[in-house]
């Protein structure tokens, strides 16, 4: 019930993925015609980020109507399609959830704001202190978190993110009703799943001041609160069970324990959990400023969090995130073996792995040349936070190529091609210098490629059991070299992975024996491990 061990999920960002109409902007059509690449690549789970109707204020995230498909995508007959297509070749839909917030165009929005009492219960509306807002909240994009309620004179509505995006009220019955109505919707199409947007911040315990905090001040009255555990109690045995269908939360500010209380099996809530404390590894209070990628750091959170879960949502890149490889201080030359060792290890893991569209060529971050050429509106936002705090021009570029989100979500690279065949049109975000060397069609014609690798990769997942059902054991975390076991039934496989551009030595402990599984590179050498060096052994007992 709920999710399969065996699953292995490649998120679409619809808009970057594939372009069919010339318009610029991806399509479920274009999604469609890459479902051969998808399904040759070998997984068996798509991830599909937000298609519903939306002014796109963040790019899908605000939505506008739940049960509609946003025209410039397309439609509910291809939508229809899509599923059935997919089905064919083994792969199951899974959709974004979006429910910490709608778009202000959402209809329940506009009544609220016509004035009927019914739907202003739907969202969070305050009257203001003496003139000033409600409390002291902070805002995920730098915003101010409350905005005036139309023409009222003293009252706001909560929006945690943009001002397009009001919080919903889920202290109001109806508003879960209306989930159901909207979840039953969609698992009646055949989704199999839902990745559930922000899910741990929907319950707001109070809305009293929050202890000032660098961000997100006020998060203490709604991170993982009961009401929230409740929700997601009652939408998985009404909702999910009855499918069979699955989640996983994006859960932000987790740690180990909150982790627990969302995903652990007896307690019905979650399937899985996307964490983020092996993403701010290289990030200094905030994630706007950030420091080298320490290897052992990386290390020391993957086997912390591995240890202690049951099972994790293992993940290294999504459309909120700068690419990984591109992290890598000392990436150099090596794009394509630290591609190759990111697929080593994101598959060896336990866990279920959720690949980004890219990944699997070993896409890098934007070429952005400045901030026009950036669509994100957290990174506008930024922006002008940085200007407002007097951080010179350059420092706060850099910040911004750093970690914007569009990082993460630059048109997919398919041909050498003009627009890296991705759209016939103008694309609505900057297509990377580099798709002339990076695309799928390049990748496809070469034996020893990354594409290659990463189906090599994930094959080896699929034939391997101890991947899925065995147990982790982390074996060296050392300055570059990151060593672990995967062992079920007697069987030990040891995942090996030089995490740096340099050559490293091969730790000890790896000892001589064992057979080679797999290499990013022709030959090993008996000591050393080459600049991202990646072996999968099977060690003889
Ligand atoms: O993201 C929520 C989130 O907390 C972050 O990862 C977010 O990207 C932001 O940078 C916080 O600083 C989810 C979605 O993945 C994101 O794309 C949406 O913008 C957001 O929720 C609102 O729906």
């Amino acid at each position: 019930m709920g999710y399969r061990k065996d699953m292995i999920v490649y998120q679409i960002y619809p808009r970057s993925f594939k372009d069919t109409t010339g318009n610029g902007v991806g399509d479920l059509r274009g999604i469609i015609e890459g479902l051969d690449h998808l399904a040759d690549l070998g997984i068996n789970t798509i991830w599909l980020s937000p298609i519903y109707v939306s002014p796109n204020d963040d790019n899908g995230y605000d939505i506008a109507d739940y049960t509609a498909i946003q025209p410039e995508f397309g439609t509910m007959a291809d939508f229809e399609e899509l599923v059935a297509k997919a089905k064919e070749r083994g792969i199951g839909i899974v959709m974004d959830l979006v429910i910490n917030h709608t778009s202000d165009e959402h209809e329940w929005f506009r009544r609220a704001l016509a004035g009927e009492e019914k739907y202003k219960n739907y969202y969070i509306i305050k009257k203001g202190k003496n003139g000033k807002i409600p409390n002291n909240w902070g805002n995920f994009f730098a915003e101010c978190p409350w905005a005036k309620f139309g023409d009222s004179e003293d009252e706001y509505y909560l929006h945690l993110f943009s001002k397009k995006q009001p919080d919903l009220n889920w202290h109001n019955p109806e508003v879960l009703e209306e989930i159901k109505r909207i979840m039953r919707f969609w698992l009646d199409k055949g989704v199999v799943g839902f990745r559930c947007d922000v899910i741990n911040i929907i319950y707001k315990n109070s809305l009293e001041n929050g202890r000032p905090r660098p961000i997100l001040t006020g998060q203490e009255h709604y991170l993982s609160t009961e009401g929230c555990h409740e929700i997601l109690k009652t939408l998985r045995r009404e909702v999910l069970e009855p499918y069979g269908a699955f989640t996983v939360g994006e859960t932000v500010f987790v740690d180990i324990a909150k982790a627990r209380d969302l995903c652990a099996p007896e307690r019905k809530e979650l399937d899985m959990v996307f964490a983020f404390e092996h993403m701010e590894c290289d990030q200094v209070i905030v994630k706007w400023f950030k420091t080298k990628l320490v290897p052992r750091r990386l290390m020391k959170c993957l086997s912390k969090w591995q240890t202690a879960l049951e099972w994790n949502a293992c993940y290294f890149e999504n459309h909120d995130q700068p690419r990984f490889i591109s992290r890598f201080s000392d990436l150099g030359p090596y794009r394509k073996e630290a591609s190759k060792m990111m697929a080593g290890l994101q598959m060896t893991l336990r866990g279920t792995p959720y690949m980004h569209e890219g990944q699997e060529i070993g896409m890098t971050n934007g070429d952005f040349a400045n901030l026009d050429e950036v669509e994100d509106i957290e990174s506008h936002n930024i922006w002008a936070m940085a200007t407002k705090l007097g951080i010179p021009k350059r420092i706060r570029w850099k910040m911004i190529q750093r970690t914007s989100r569009d990082n993460g979500r630059t048109p997919m690279q398919w041909t050498a091609g003009e627009n890296a065949g991705f759209s016939s049109g103008k694309p609505w975000l900057k297509v990377n210098a580099n798709h002339t060397e990076v695309n799928v069609e390049t990748e496809n014609a070469v034996p020893n490629g990354v594409l290659a690798f990463w189906k090599q990769m994930i094959a080896l997942r699929k034939t391997h059991p101890v991947l899925i059902d065995g147990t982790f054991r982390s074996v060296y975390e050392g300055r570059a070299v990151y060593v672990f076991a995967r062992e079920l039934d007697g069987k030990t496989l040891l995942s090996v992975c030089n995490m740096t551009g340099k050559t490293a030595k091969l730790p000890t402990v790896v000892g001589k024996g064992g057979k080679l599984l797999a290499c990013n590179y022709e030959d090993v050498e008996a000591n050393l491990l080459k600049p991202f060096e990646f072996r999968l052994l099977e060690i003889e007992k």
